[in-house]
């Protein structure tokens, strides 16, 4: 499936703004490039101001086109790009005009999917685009674009080239006699296979760090009731977004906000106070915040200076709130704070952002792991450690085979080709590209 006719999207935001850029890709726009200039050459990559008219001559607005002759775009096509002015009825306008030169609406995705089928991008640089889109974080930001950049793909090839050897080496121990292979291909295999093994093993555990970058670190407030969840929850926020009030049992329902701390995007969320409770609808919000602990990657242990100090559990922070209303702070592994004065919470941020930093990473040593890319380096690392099975049977026992352990160790390969989309099927190009939005 290779067909580039002529499509167009809205590539910027929606809504008014000062500039919309329209995108046009097809596989010969020159004719039209130069008929909407007005001029008898285009130069490819040069901005060319011009009042872009209709067929009846009249003009539509002014504008700002760029042409890209194939193979130098994006997608690899003939693209065109119009900046005009972002009203709705100018964008409008300009749709109608590209409908009556027989061009379409792009589907969502479509401008990627042609990047893809044209050598431009692998599907680890498209995971990377859809990141790099959805990024509200500099930490989001960076991560994503180093993995559109090419810098998992990279990783991801240098995984496959080394299987395919490993491969190779492995059935060439059945095809040729023993003196005429390599000294130490056994050894070779085995150690590479090992060390393949290893570093997606590591990759693989360093998911959590990756989903908490793409996705967010999730924060939860826990604690008795009327502690002081809810006053802390704005103080950190800066807002009043929560309820507060002296009445134990106020925050029935988990109250989630998104928000930017050092960089880490962290949905923090405000829980129903943990007590006994013949109120239904309490009893239904007290079983929401044990969901949230289990879903949480820090707690944020809420207790007063009258309560008694618990143990603190490695992903929990244990704060001490109201410390207005005691003299001393003696307990060293609390973090003591005044949610009513706003004593201590900026302190409270910092070491949140710190031990985030920890969960998270910086996002630039980690492989940007999706669902999709997840299960199929799953699939990598099983099919390696059947391989490094079959060459332990080997040694044990004499009855392990070579061609087993290759077919193995292809199937990994396969795997991470899957990944990079060297090996494609329509379902995971589907998956892949309706991740991306009109105009990508
Ligand atoms: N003295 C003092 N009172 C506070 C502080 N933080 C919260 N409170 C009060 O404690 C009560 C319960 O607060 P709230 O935030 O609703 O607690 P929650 O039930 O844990 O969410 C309210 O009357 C707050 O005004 C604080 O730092 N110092
Ligand atoms: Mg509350």
């Amino acid at each position: 499936m290779n067909n580039n006719d002529t499509i167009f999207a809205l590539s910027s935001g929606h809504g008014k703004s000062g500039v919309a850029v329209i995108r046009i890709s097809g596989n010969t726009l020159e004719t039209f490039a130069q008929k909407i200039t007005g001029r008898a050459t285009v130069a490819p990559r040069h901005a060319y101001f011009v009042n872009l008219r209709d067929d009846a001559g009249e003009i539509i607005d002014q504008c700002v086109i760029t042409y890209f002759a194939a193979p130098h775009s994006f997608t690899g096509t003939d693209v065109i790009e119009i900046a005009s002015h972002g009203a709705p009825a100018v964008i409008n306008k300009i749709f109608e005009f590209l409908h009556a030169h027989d061009m379409r609406m792009a589907t969502p995705g479509e401008f990627s999917r042609r990047a893809f089928y044209n050598g431009k991008m692998d599907l680890s640089d498209v995971d990377g685009l859809a990141a790099l889109l959805d990024a509200e974080t500099d930490i989001q930001r960076k991560s994503a674009l180093k993995s559109m950049m090419g810098g998992d793909s990279d990783i991801y090839n240098a995984w496959r080239n080394s299987m395919i050897e490993i491969s190779a080496y492995a059935a060439a121990i059945l095809d040729y006699e023993p003196d005429d292979l390599p000294k130490n291909i056994y050894e070779t295999i085995i150690t590479k296979t090992k060390k393949l093994y290893d570093e997606i093993t590591n990759a693989l555990n360093k998911y959590g760090a990756a989903r908490a970058i793409r996705g967010g670190v999730n924060v939860a407030l826990v604690g008795e009731t009327n502690v002081g969840k809810s006053s802390l929850f704005n103080a950190i926020l800066g807002t009043a977004r929560a309820i507060v009030s002296d009445i134990p049992g106020t925050t029935r329902d988990v109250v989630s906000a998104s928000v930017d701390m050092g960089g880490y995007l962290v949905n923090l969320s405000d829980t129903a106070g943990l007590r006994e409770t013949s109120d239904t609808v309490e009893r239904i919000g007290i079983d929401r915040t044990h969901d949230e602990i289990k879903n949480a990657d820090l707690v944020l242990h809420v207790i007063t200076p009258i309560d008694t100090p618990t143990a603190v559990a490695p992903d929990e922070l244990l704060i001490v709130n109201k410390c207005d209303t005691c003299g001393t702070q003696e307990n060293k592994n609390a973090i003591y704070v005044s949610a009513k004065k706003g004593t201590g919470v900026n302190d409270l941020i910092k070491t949140i952002t710190t031990r985030i930093q920890k969960i998270a990473g910086n996002g630039e040593s980690v492989l940007m792991i999706n669902a999709r890319t997840r299960k199929l380096l799953e699939t990598a690392q099983n099919e390696l450690l059947l391989a490094i099975q079959e060459s332990d049977a080997r040694n044990n026992t004499n009855d392990g085979d070579y061609d087993i352990l290759s077919e193995h160790v292809r199937y990994a390969a396969d795997a991470i080709g899957k990944i990079l989309g060297t090996i494609s099927t329509n379902e995971i190009l589907d998956a892949t590209f309706s991740q991306l939005c009109l105009g990508k």
